[in-house]
């Protein structure tokens, strides 16, 4: 397998970040990289997107299923697993081409070998295979079915739990704090006939083996949410199935790095993780986290607009309408939030749930040492979400020429996010309306006025709904609106760069102390310690900010722009958020530094199997997989290294290829047509494919 991440050796230490590497998942459901006698305490997830439930005042999260592949192994009456006897052989793998999760461990007495998917053909459905091979003859005792232990951030998510055995299939009714009703249905098929119920979702198998021997059981388990069911296949068929259905979509999303065997793997690997978030079906929206766990609540953030959705109107425009849908589903949410803050038309939430709930808490960190929650003004102060949505309309349009999606919807969200900031912004006696007390995507300086990203980006969210509007006039009932909005868009501030080509990223940026991110770090009371309580009063910032905007936005601003800021702000950013990097990257390379961007493009696709990712916001648990650090690798690679350009009717490649490759292949969709691209150092092509 040319394309496999694996790990060899036992460490209990690697199970946590094992679960992410190692994760299988299908824009659906998502099912950690662990190990089958691993219980909530190591992480085991099976995690559902899209279905939320608040255990009292706690933080509303996604439900997380029970484990239906738990699995131990007894020789002789005693209990053989990693938790009992360092293996003497033990890996794991993925294999990429696949979307298929093994596990080969060898113990004194026996070898267990494992293989798993989530269905890339019925999002619905988990499968397994488990093969005991015996070294020892003897008595084994197999304890296997569905573990009712769940591993909850803020749970227990279900209030009532129901199991009931029937033959070897196990059902699951599960009621959340909500009323919110889950079933899972889980079918046991085993080499043995010896099996009994241990528990009301639990089997014991009782089987003398001589040495060689195999036992083998097949595991296909399936979540509902209504009173529908499935008729179960076997594993070879469903297997096969899913295969050829995960096929499909990798070829539609084909890229490869050609001259480096690390940057190659690396893309390949942040396809894998993506094409593990795709959903054509649902219009659910994709989480910060994925299909990896809770973490973030399992909510929505423009993390899928800016960083995901161009990845999927490159390769499957299905899923890129899918997460527009969502949004447009999301609109009366986004209207209330307004509401609710005294504003008018759609304010996003931040951290946005189904139908738009915003999830984000007041204090939404904790002080890892006092334990004391720290207030923060994400959701109240972050009004860039209502920017960046119709930002990702605009690019959809862009990419795939499908303009039904406004007729559908999309021209409702951008105008309300428009009329948004028509309400917030303040009218100031320099005659401009200014944009105060927000955030912008550097959270670590809250309530900031005129944030560079925010006001750009705010002014072409008014360009699209001036369009909007002129283009459906009957669909906007008030008759004064283009009229404010013209007005609008002509005194709305909009930061200039300084003399020497500096944009401050809001006002009084460059007043703040000026301290490099190494200096600042050391005064961390705690490791845990959240930056956002040191980096205020300094010029160091969380994430990529002016550099978003420039890469976001690069019509807007000359090329010594960019390069004057790319050199100021770079010392002073920590790449606290994993959204980081690839901003930079792509900047990198719109300034001509390639090498410079190749390892930021590196670090962006690296960060789920061999990156340092932040474990802890202060108290509080942010790890999982990071899908905006893989769509932001993907769109260096395309966008940057390759140069496409999508501006025209055609599209063209202009590209910048780092010296450590020699050249990347892709294939693509635009507006309805499939092309391949190749670039090399010396030449890009580009030819249209049939489909
Ligand atoms: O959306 C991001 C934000 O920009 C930084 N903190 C984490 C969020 C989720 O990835």
């Amino acid at each position: 397998m040319k394309y496999a991440l694996t790990h060899h050796g036992y460490r209990k230490e690697d199970c946590v970040q094992e679960g992410n590497s190692f994760l299988v998942g299908n824009g659906h459901i998502g099912y950690r990289g662990t190990l089958e006698e691993y219980r909530a305490s190591e992480q085991v997830a099976w995690n559902l997107v899209g279905i939320y439930d608040q255990r009292g005042s706690k933080w509303r999260e996604s439900f997380n299923l029970p484990n239906p592949f738990f699995f131990e192994t007894y020789f002789e009456g005693k209990r053989e697993t990693v938790h009992d006897c360092h293996p003497i052989k033990h890996e794991v793998s993925l294999d990429l081409e696949t979307g298929l999760f093994s596990r080969h461990t060898e113990f004194p007495t026996y070898t267990i070998a494992s293989e798993r998917f989530a269905s890339h053909e019925d999002d619905r459905l988990l499968a397994e295979r488990i093969v005991i091979k015996a070294k020892k003859a003897g008595r084994y005792r197999f304890v296997f079915g569905v573990d009712p232990e769940i591993w909850d951030i803020h749970g227990p998510h279900f209030i009532a739990k129901e199991f009931a055995i029937d033959g070897l299939s196990v059902s699951f009714k599960g009621t959340g704090n909500e009323g919110g009703v889950l079933r899972e249905q889980a079918q046991y098929q085993c080499s043995s006939s010896s099996v009994h119920p241990l528990s009301e979702s639990m089997f014991e198998a009782l089987v003398d083996m001589d040495a060689g021997q195999e036992f083998s059981l097949d595991v296909l388990a399936a979540v509902f949410e209504g009173e529908e069911s499935m008729e179960f296949l076997g594993f070879d068929v469903a297997k096969e199935r899913h295969v050829q259905a995960y096929s499909r979509k990798r070829a539609n999303a084909y890229i490869e790095i050609q001259g480096n065997e690390e940057a190659d793997f690396a893309i390949h690997y942040s396809v894998y993780q993506l094409l593990a978030l795709g959903d054509s079906k649902r219009a659910r929206g994709i989480p910060a986290r994925g299909v990896s766990g809770q973490t973030y609540k399992g909510a929505i953030f423009w993390d899928q607009e800016i960083f995901l959705l161009p990845f999927f109107a490159l390769t499957d425009p299905s899923v890129a309408r899918g997460l527009l849908e969502y949004r447009i589903k999301s609109l009366p949410g986004a209207q209330a939030k307004a509401e609710e803050f005294g504003f008018e038309g759609a304010f996003y939430a931040w951290e946005s749930q189904e139908n738009g709930k915003e999830a984000c808490s007041k204090y939404n960190v904790t002080d890892p040492v006092t334990g004391a929650p720290v207030r923060t003004y994400f959701s109240e102060r972050q009004i860039h979400i209502s920017a960046d949505i119709p930002h990702a309309f605009a690019e959809y349009y862009k990419t795939t020429g499908d303009a039904s999606i406004f007729q559908e919807g999309g021209a409702e969200v951008i105008v309300e996010c428009a009329r948004f900031f028509l309400s917030f912004a303040k009218e100031r006696p320099d005659g401009l309306f200014h944009l105060e007390d927000v955030i912008g995507p550097d959270e670590y300086h809250e309530k900031v006025a005129d944030n560079a990203f925010t006001n750009y980006m705010v002014k072409k969210t008014i360009d699209l709904a001036i369009e909007m509007v002129t283009r459906f006039p009957n669909r906007f009932e008030d008759p004064a609106l283009l009229k404010r909005l013209v007005d609008f868009r002509q005194r709305l501030y909009l930061p200039r760069p300084n003399k020497g080509g500096v944009i401050e990223q809001f006002q009084g940026y460059f007043d703040l102390e000026d301290v490099g991110v190494k200096d600042l770090a050391k005064r961390l009371t705690s490791e845990k310690q959240y930056w956002g309580q040191i980096a205020s009063s300094t010029r160091v910032i969380k994430q990529a900010d002016v550099a978003a905007l420039l890469s976001l936005l690069p019509d807007e601003f000359p090329l010594e722009v960019k390069k004057a800021n790319l050199e100021f702000y770079l010392p002073y950013t920590e790449h606290g958020s994993s959204l980081s990097s690839s901003m930079y990257g792509l900047l990198g390379l719109a300034c001509d530094d390639v090498e410079g961007s190749y390892a930021l493009f590196l670090k962006s696709a690296k960060i789920d199997y061999e990156g340092a990712s932040k474990q802890w916001a202060g108290g509080v648990y942010i790890g999982g997989t990071h899908p905006a650090s893989n769509g932001g690798a993907y769109i260096d690679a395309v966008y940057g290294f390759c140069g496409l350009d999508l501006r025209g009717n055609i599209p063209s490649l202009h590209p910048k290829l780092p010296q450590e490759i020699s050249g990347i292949r892709f294939r693509f969709q635009h507006r309805g047509k499939h092309y391949f691209a190749s670039v090399t150092h010396d030449d890009a092509t580009l030819k249209e494919e049939l489909e």
